[in-house]
Formats: C-alpha cells, sequence, structure tokens
C-alpha cells in the first residue's frame, strides 16, 4: 500500500510529466493509487492524462501504469489445472463485429478456458453484451464464483465487467472521455492490458482494426498500438499476440444487435460467411499456437474451423446460454437446425430493400456511413446507460466482389420508431460502391492483414 501523497506531490508530477520528464514505478504507483483512494483532485487526474497526452510514456512508464491499474482491484484465480488453458480476445471495436459469440464457444470446445468480458457499444461501435441482451434471459451480471463455475462447466462465459476489476480505468476511463485523451496509446494500451491482466490468462490475442469504421484509419497507426499492446501484455507475463484487421465494410453479413445473433448462430451451425470465419479461425488458431495446442497456424485455423462444423461449438453456446439465465426451451430452439429466430428474437415491425441501381461487382460497402444510420434509428447509444432497440439493424444481401444485376435487392434495413427517411435511404444508397474489379481490390477480400506473435 502506497502513501497518500498530498496535493503539492501530485503536482509536481504533473509538473514533470508536462515538462517530458519519465515517470518513475514509485510515482507512476502514487499517482494510480491517488486515482483508487481519490486522494487526488479530479482537476489533477485531467492534467495528468492530458501531460501523458501529449508527452506520451516510454514502455517502461506504460509498463508500470499498466500494473498498477491491474493491481487496483482483484485479480483473478484460477484452478491450478487450467494452467495455460485460460485465454481470451479483445478487439478494438467495429461494426458487425460478432467474432465474439462464436470464438468464446469454439475456443471453449477446443478444452480452453475462457472468461470473456465485455463492453457495451457506444458511438457507431456495437458491443458483445448488448448483442447477447437480444436473447430472452441472457444476464451478463455473474459475480466472480459463479464466473468460475460456468468455466468449470462449459468452458466459457461472456460477462460485464464487475464493480472489483481495475476501479482505476472506471476512473481514468470516464475523465478520458471528459478531457479528449482517450486516442492517447500509453492510455488505450494501460486501459485494455490492465483488464485483461485482471483475468490472469495465459494468452491473449487481440483483434486491432484499421480502416474507415476503426479508432486508428491507417495501418500503421493500428500497428503501433498493437505493437504496445503486445509488448506490454508479454511484460505482464501473459503470452499476448495480435491480428491487425480491417474495418471498412461491415464484418459478415449482419449489423444491429439481434440480427448480428442470428449470424453467429448461423455460424456456428456451419453456414457462416467466408470473411467472418476466416477472422475467427485466425484468432482462435493464434490462441492455440500460443498456447501450445496447435503446432502452427494453419493447423489452429483447422482445429477451430472444425468446431464450427461438427455442432461442437454450438453445442458450448446453448450450455453457455443455459448456464447465463436463458431457458432450456429457449436455447433449444436458437440451437435447432431450422430455427424460426423470431419466434424467440424481437423483429422489427418495418424491413425496407434498397435496390441497386446500376450492374456491377460489388466493389465496397461503407460500413461506417450505415453503422451511424442505424445508430439515428435506434440501434446504439451515444451515452453510456442509454435504452437501445435490438431489433434495429441491417442486412447486407450481396457480399464484395460479387456481381449484381441492376434493380437487385441488396440490403434490407429493419426499424421501428423512428421510421428510416427519405434522406437516410439516400445516404444508405450512396455506400455501396459497383465498378469494375481491380487487381488491388480481388486482395482485399480477407479481413486480416497481418499477425503478431509474442
Ligand atoms: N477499450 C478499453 O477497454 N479501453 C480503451 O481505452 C479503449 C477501448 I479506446
Amino acid at each position: 500500500m502506497s502513501h497518500a501523497q498530498t496535493s503539492a506531490t501530485y503536482q509536481e508530477l504533473i509538473r514533470k510529466k508536462r515538462d517530458g520528464g519519465q515517470l518513475t514505478d514509485r510515482e507512476i504507483r502514487d499517482f494510480v493509487q491517488g486515482v483508487k483512494l481519490k486522494t487526488i483532485q479530479e482537476s489533477q487526474i485531467g492534467a495528468m492524462l492530458m501531460a501523458i497526452w501529449q508527452k506520451g510514456m516510454e514502455t517502461e512508464e506504460t509498463h508500470a501504469l499498466t500494473k498498477e491499474m491491474m493491481l487496483s482491484g482483484e485479480v483473478m484465480s484460477w484452478p491450478a489445472e487450467w494452467e495455460g488453458l485460460v485465454v481470451d480476445k479483445h478487439s478494438t471495436g467495429g461494426v458487425g463485429d460478432k467474432v465474439s459469440l462464436v470464438l468464446a464457444p469454439a475456443l471453449a470446445a477446443c478444452g480452453c478456458k475462457v472468461p470473456m468480458i465485455s463492453g457495451r457499444g457506444l458511438a457507431h461501435t456495437g458491443g458483445t453484451l448488448d448483442k447477447l441482451e437480444s436473447i430472452p434471459g441472457f444476464n451478463i451480471y455473474q459475480p466472480v464464483q459463479q464466473l468460475q463455475r460456468i468455466l468449470a462447466e462449459v468452458g466459457c462465459c461472456i460477462v460485464g465487467q464487475t464493480e472489483t476489476l481495475v476501479p482505476a480505468d472506471k476512473v481514468l476511463y470516464a475523465l478520458r472521455d471528459a478531457t479528449s485523451t482517450v486516442d492517447s496509446l500509453p492510455l488505450i494500451t494501460g486501459s485494455i492490458i490492465s483488464k485483461k491482466g485482471a483475468e490472469s490468462l495465459s494468452a491473449l490475442v487481440l483483434d486491432v482494426k484499421f480502416g474507415r469504421a476503426a479508432l486508428y484509419k491507417d495501418l500503421a497507426s493500428a500497428k503501433t498500438l498493437a505493437q504496445s499492446l503486445v509488448t506490454v501484455g508479454n511484460s505482464l507475463g501473459m503470452r499476448t499476440g495480435a491480428v491487425l484487421s480491417r474495418m471498412d465494410a461491415p464484418i459478415g453479413r449482419c449489423v444491429g444487435n439481434s440480427l448480428e445473433v442470428v449470424e453467429s448462430l448461423e455460424t456456428l451451425k456451419g453456414r457462416g460467411s467466408h470473411t467472418l470465419i476466416d477472422l475467427v479461425t485466425t484468432l482462435g488458431g493464434l490462441l492455440l499456437v500460443m498456447n501450445s495446442r496447435s503446432a502452427s497456424l494453419e493447423e489452429g485455423k483447422r482445429v477451430v474451423a472444425r468446431t464450427l462444423q461438427d455442432g461442437s461449438a454450438l453445442a458450448k453456446f446453448q450450455a453457455m446460454m443455459q448456464a447465463q439465465g436463458v431457458a432450456k426451451h429457449v436455447a433449444c430452439s436458437l440451437c435447432s437446425a431450422h430455427t424460426e429466430y423470431y419466434s424467440v428474437l424481437r423483429r422489427a415491425q418495418n424491413q425496407t430493400e434498397l435496390e441497386t441501381q446500376r450492374q456491377g461487382t460489388v466493389l465496397d460497402v461503407d460500413g461506417m456511413v450505415l453503422a451511424e444510420v442505424l445508430h439515428s434509428l435506434g440501434a446504439g447509444r451515444s451515452k453510456a446507460g442509454e435504452p437501445i432497440n435490438h431489433s434495429v439493424g441491417a442486412e447486407l444481401l450481396v457480399s464484395i466482389g460479387e456481381q449484381v444485376d441492376k434493380g437487385q435487392p441488396w440490403l434490407r434495413v429493419h426499424y421501428e420508431t423512428p421510421a428510416l427517411s427519405p434522406a437516410q435511404t439516400l445516404l444508405l444508397q450512396d455506400i455501396l460502391s459497383l465498378g469494375t474489379p481491380s487487381l488491388q481490390h480481388t486482395h482485399t477480400h480477407s479481413l486480416v492483414v497481418e499477425t503478431i506473435l509474442p
């Protein structure tokens, strides 16, 4: 336990960072303890965050910040026989990103233990917890003891953050938002890796996205973030790897909470889109390589892909739903081969199909504009705590690279109140790029552009 610092001491720490100095481990511990114990004023936290945003941090400082944040709350512990088995993935957020819903049960089917702590959607990005909550009865709040029981019995669970996990991040994240310091490499690293460190993982894989609908628009800056996350994750004793993946067009065929649950279930039934399956198997395959369960990425990908074909990942998803509060008849119904999904999930009252205005090859779909339109139709929230409409979303009826005719339906929008307006319809008509495929475009079908191993 660190000593309580005075306001004057915090002032010195802020000045040191503001002037470009390197904070010592001790100074960083004092700062994080001050945040946790509330002995530092909010204005001082805000000033320190801005100093870090402007001057950055050396790797040693980022490591110390992350470690102290992790130790600000409970650090989970697992049975000794799970050594090497506890794994998780984290994504920097995207549009149509339902990877967690497929990957967690697939990894459980491979024998891993996956205590997946996920987030809610904010701004244009979707959140895994919101998606799961479109399933009647699904409870994302599970006490740590229950979490361990579900992992023992099922192998995976997907839950929200607990009160006791990295309390310093709760304070820092809210103040980063208020002080425009969210996009700082050391602060992002500290926030993400401290929470994963508190899960006491053996291996972690990060899906760092770049593109028009990602936090970082260009590959180079996404790569710098990935390197920082990988370096600090490994320095805390978790084998940490990363995938750099494109976030331009929506991932898979559906965007919107209940629609993405449907697509995840279809993928778990062996009927997923190639791009989604490739991303899931690459992330899962990397984890299997990192915890020495597969000899190569190709082998790991095959092992994960098999769980989607043979029904074993689907069985894990069903068991996870039941363990997290979904009634057995509901879980069974969603997982049966020929489900009428909307006997269980809520379907929006209105659907409108958009048609192509000419023939051509689908070159691109702007996921950012699509997400913004769906957000304004009620699919997402602008502030934490706002309610959302789980039934709002869109289905892409064509794939990138596909040849389409004039007048062919290409997008089905699901909405209630507010209704889809003529202005929004025009915006959506513009997100489809048609043309003649070039060599450049034939290479953009795969979302994954690079993998980084520990
Ligand atoms: N997710 C987090 O948990 N922390 C962050 O700082 C960001 C995303 I950006």
